[in-house]
């Protein structure tokens, strides 16, 4: 039976947060009635994602306060896990209308404490599974922005289906989708303690006492030194974007990023920061001044939902997001001319 009881999440990254649950005779169970039913469940360090964690086991509790602020408390990183994902679902529902990330109305499930400090955390679709790592050189990679993230890979997967490893462009329109709903989700849960940047997985970082370090510097990408942010005449080659000969998606992403930054905030260095505003663009355009991430965020996912495919190449996706913005605010709006710039700005004309 399912009904719902609102809760307290001790989490590890963002205080004391409301999470709902479970009422079950005798206790609670870290499962969410008004999303889904989305679960929370303990890896106990275990890695087989691809049948589904069979030794892991629901999270439960007598009184509905889950975790205490610190690790030492396996439900602690559960705390985080379940209210990501809330917040991921409010947003996607609320903002755009969309039910779950299959538009199906179904919570997934949600697995910490994956691998023995795992560093990474990631959404396996074939088992509609989201798995959290403890960290090693990262804290548990529990984030808001990190699970806004992953669980954007998979609406990418149930609509555009752009692909993602060693794939030109694609791979890296994928990435840049996941970060920028990632940010998205950040930003629309008004977290005090965790408050929306244009940085991926800063709350990830041991000792981050300026707040300036992140996974990805998402309005300067190439500061990790690898990334690409200027999108190259002809399109990417493999030696330009990560080893081995293949397209590193976590590296082409930087274009799309600079689109969506310069789209949203316009050439506007973030405080904290001291890049130049001839830093943040390709061209000379730092005049550009931005529509918004709301509407960006409209624009992206109707783009992402209708018009981009497995294929969709980086010159592709200025035409289908120019698309998008010409259905919602028409073809001679601010918004349109807006976004043409920031592309522009990244080098896809
Ligand atoms: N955390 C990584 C990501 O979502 C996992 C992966 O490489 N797929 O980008
Ligand atoms: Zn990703």
């Amino acid at each position: 039976q399912t009904a719902a009881a609102n809760g307290t999440g001790k989490t590890l990254l963002v205080g004391n947060v409301g999470i709902v649950a479970n009422s079950v005779s005798g206790g609670f169970q870290l499962v969410d009635p008004n999303r889904g039913s989305g679960s929370t469940y303990d890896a106990k360090g275990s890695m087989s994602y691809s049948t589904g964690f069979p030794t892991a086991t629901l999270f439960t509790d007598a009184d509905n306060t889950w975790g205490s602020n610190t690790t030492s408390d396996r439900a602690t990183v559960a705390a985080d896990a379940h209210y990501g994902v809330a917040v991921t679902w409010d947003y996607f529902k609320n903002v755009h209308g969309r039910s779950g990330i299959f538009n199906d109305g179904k919570g997934v499930r949600s697995f910490v404490h994956v691998g023995n400090a795992y560093d990474n955390a990631f959404w396996y679709g074939s088992q509609k599974l989201m798995a959290y790592g403890d960290g090693s050189s990262f804290l548990p990679l529990v984030a808001l922005d990190v699970a806004g993230h992953e669980m954007t890979h998979g609406v990418t997967e149930a609509t555009a289906k752009l692909g993602y490893y060693n794939i030109k462009d694609t791979g890296g329109l994928n990435e840049g989708i996941s970060d920028i709903f990632g940010t998205l989700v950040e930003f629309y849960a008004n977290n005090a303690n965790d408050a929306g940047d244009y940085l991926m997985g800063e709350k990830l970082v041991k000792n981050n006492t300026t707040g300036t370090k992140a996974l990805r510097v998402l309005f300067k990408q190439d500061a990790d030194g690898r990334s690409k942010v200027c999108y190259p005449s002809g399109g990417f080659t493999a030696s330009q974007t990560g080893q081995g000969g293949t397209y590193d998606p976590h590296y082409t992403s930087g274009v799309l990023n600079r689109v969506n930054y310069l789209a949203s905030e316009g050439v506007v260095v973030p405080s904290g920061f001291s890049y130049t505003k001839a830093q943040l663009v390709c061209n000379t355009d730092t005049t550009i001044v931005g529509i918004g991430r709301d509407k960006v965020g409209a624009i992206f996912y109707r783009a992402l939902t209708r018009y981009f495919v497995s294929s969709t190449t980086y010159p592709q996706a200025r035409t289908w997001t120019l698309q998008a913005a010409s259905d919602l605010y028409g073809s001679t709006s601010n918004e349109y001319k807006i976004l043409a710039r920031a592309w522009s700005a990244a080098s896809v004309n």
